[in-house]
């Protein structure tokens, strides 16, 4: 046994007592195992094994049903490490604070201990964590995320260099939740909630935030970026990595079915991740991205056969529902969905509900967690060691107005200024006000485990290291009409724009420079099939600005912030600003 391990775990269960200590291995026995544990205590609700083989269902407390960004703390020794975007508390308070709450909080209940990979076996991109946690539904949820069990502890070997992560439920109070991250000890501790992104510590707590601390100091790039190949009717294939904020459509855009002229062309679609890219420069010189999640934890409300067909696919088996409705017949509805609602079920509380009630029946930010391997379209590159070459790197948000379909940078440096002044439109991703503007830098602002002023930095450091670096884009599938409705159909068609994006990258496609980067031309986008008038289209690449004027005053305020902000990033906010005749 590696005595590293051992005497930490000793540790924490003297700390949060719990009456046993079981160490998850992985296997199917444990799985059914669990299961049926989690059935018997109510954590899980039994569904219709014929129409969903290996499928439950799980309701979230209903105080707990997002991440809570005003509860994650970054800790470091000294403030400024966690920058103007993060809360911050100093390390001894917080374990201090959360040693009080962790104190006794297993008691009556059983400590898993969950080894995890996040990455692919015996590849370079690889790390191993360890989970302590008192909730069922976590384990079952890590085992569909991450390569989790013997795997994980065969990597791990003797060796002291793992993720420390410590998770209770306690009492789902939220007033004693708090996320806390050590950075600098490699350590994790979650109180309070049992929700994804609060509770499932390989994702954003370990594989965004840690890592993006971890990157910057190992000369990598961790990003919030779902990764998707594109076959071109030749059989070449080029990889693009997005990064929109959550709830933002990285699912939908990994998964999408090209348009039907495309797909008679020869266009193939293949998923490689849909949340999370960890990028390093491989020896041709290019950028090199793994997936290091095996499953997709996904927004449900909105997935259909006709906007994810791939994902509707995914979720008929093996799958854990989150805060949704369940139907008379043991099955699951959300909101979007293409079948007509059930009659009656039970909403994401578990109380009675009908489709008349006018309620939603559930969660707008319910989940699925499904394998990656259930998904069709799933790369057979996927779990390439050495990761996949990326092409393009896009910028997305969901901005009612201001940013255009699509556009490009006029260069790296450019790019990062692009990335560093996005925004977004608040979801319900997060606690919190919906559908407010914010910078979202990268769309790491919540994930983001270090002074973003130096994350911005690193960036442009990539930049000189990367010999044949990608070229850089933003798009926006959201921008509305005076009467709200989106002009753009988006989905499967957003594959239109991703083309015009790989196009540029191969020294083709039709642009005119604009003051914000290269957009467009009216016939750059190739819409044969697509009913969509030119007056639309003039308004989707329209470039106003008056409204790019404003947009720099909300710019300026949030880089004010700012005690660390590279002077390129400055300098290239003046540029677009000079560019604008502002
Ligand atoms: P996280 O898992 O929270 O990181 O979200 P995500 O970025 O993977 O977002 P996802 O693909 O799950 O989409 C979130 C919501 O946006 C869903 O309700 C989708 O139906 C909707 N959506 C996705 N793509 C598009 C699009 O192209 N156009 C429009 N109008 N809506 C979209
Ligand atoms: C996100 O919010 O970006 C998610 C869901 O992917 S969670 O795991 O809860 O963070
Ligand atoms: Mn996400």
């Amino acid at each position: 046994m590696n005595a590293a391990v051992t005497s930490w775990i000793e540790e924490m269960a003297k700390l949060t007592k719990p009456d046993r200590i079981v160490w998850v291995d992985g296997s199917e026995e444990e799985r059914e195992r669990l299961t049926a544990e989690a059935m018997a205590t109510g954590e899980l609700h039994r569904l219709n094994q014929e129409k969903l083989p290996g499928c439950v269902l799980h309701r979230t407390a209903p105080n707990d049903v997002a991440r809570v960004e005003h509860l994650t703390f970054i800790c470091t020794r000294k403030k400024e490490d966690a920058g103007p975007t993060n809360n911050w508390m100093a390390p001894e308070e917080a374990y201090r604070r959360l040693g009080e709450i962790f104190d006794g909080s297993m008691r009556g209940r059983t400590m898993y201990v969950v080894p995890y990979l996040m990455g692919i076996p015996g590849s370079p991109f690889s790390k191993v964590g360890i989970e302590l946690t008192d909730s069922i539904y976590v384990v079952l949820n890590m085992r569909i995320m991450t390569r989790m069990g013997r795997v994980a502890l065969a990597e791990l070997g003797e060796s002291a260099d793992f993720l420390r992560g410590l998770h209770s439920k306690a009492d789902l109070n939220p007033e004693r939740r708090f996320i806390c991250h050590f950075p600098e000890d490699n350590t994790i501790w979650s109180v309070g909630s049992g929700y994804g992104g609060n509770g499932l510590l390989g994702k954003k707590c370990f594989a965004l935030r840690i890592a993006s601390y971890m990157g910057r100091q190992e000369g990598w790039m961790d990003e919030h970026m779902l990764i998707v190949g594109i076959e071109d009717p030749a059989g070449n294939v080029s990889y693009v990595a997005a990064a929109f904020p959550s709830a933002c459509g990285k699912t939908n855009l990994a998964m999408m079915i090209p348009p039907a002229p495309f797909r008679a062309a020869g266009y193939k679609v293949w998923t490689v991740g849909d949340d999370i890219a960890w990028m390093r420069i491989g020896p041709d010189g290019r950028l090199w991205a793994i997936n290091p999640e095996t499953g997709f934890f996904g927004v449900a409300p909105g997935t259909s056969y006709k906007t994810n067909p791939m994902a509707m696919e995914t979720v008929r088996r093996d799958t854990i529902f989150t805060n949704v409705v369940l139907t008379p017949e043991g099955t699951v509805w959300w909101e979007g969905m293409d079948e007509e609602p059930p009659a009656q079920g039970l909403d994401w509380q578990g109380r009675p509900w009908t489709p008349a009630s006018g309620e939603k029946g559930a969660h707008p930010n319910a989940r699925f967690t499904a394998p990656a391997k259930n998904c069709p379209i799933i790369s057979p590159e996927w779990e390439n060691p050495r990761g996949v070459p990326i092409s393009a790197i896009v910028f997305g948000g969901r901005r009612a107005r201001v940013a255009p379909l699509v556009y490009q940078s006029f260069d790296w440096e450019h790019g990062v200024y692009v990335g560093a002044s996005m925004a977004s439109e608040t979801t319900t991703a997060a606690a919190g006000k919906v559908g407010v503007v914010r910078r979202d830098p990268m769309a790491m602002l919540p994930f983001c485990g270090y002074n973003m002023g130096d994350y911005f930095a690193h960036w442009l450091e990539m930049g000189r290291r990367i010999p044949n670096p990608p070229k850089i884009f933003h798009v926006n599938w959201f921008r509305t009409d005076e009467a709200g409705r989106f002009l753009w159909p988006g989905y499967g068609e957003n594959f239109r724009v991703i083309k015009w994006i790989l196009d540029r990258c191969q020294g083709r496609g039709e642009a005119r420079e604009t003051p914000i980067g290269y957009v467009p031309t009216e016939e750059g986008i190739d819409l044969t099939g697509l009913d969509l008038d030119r007056e639309t289209m003039r308004h989707l690449l329209a470039v106003d600005r008056e409204a790019w004027l404003g947009d720099l005053e909300d710019q300026e305020t949030f880089f004010a912030r700012f005690d660390r902000l590279p002077p390129a990033i400055h300098g290239q906010m003046e540029a677009l600003r000079r560019r604008l005749g502002g």
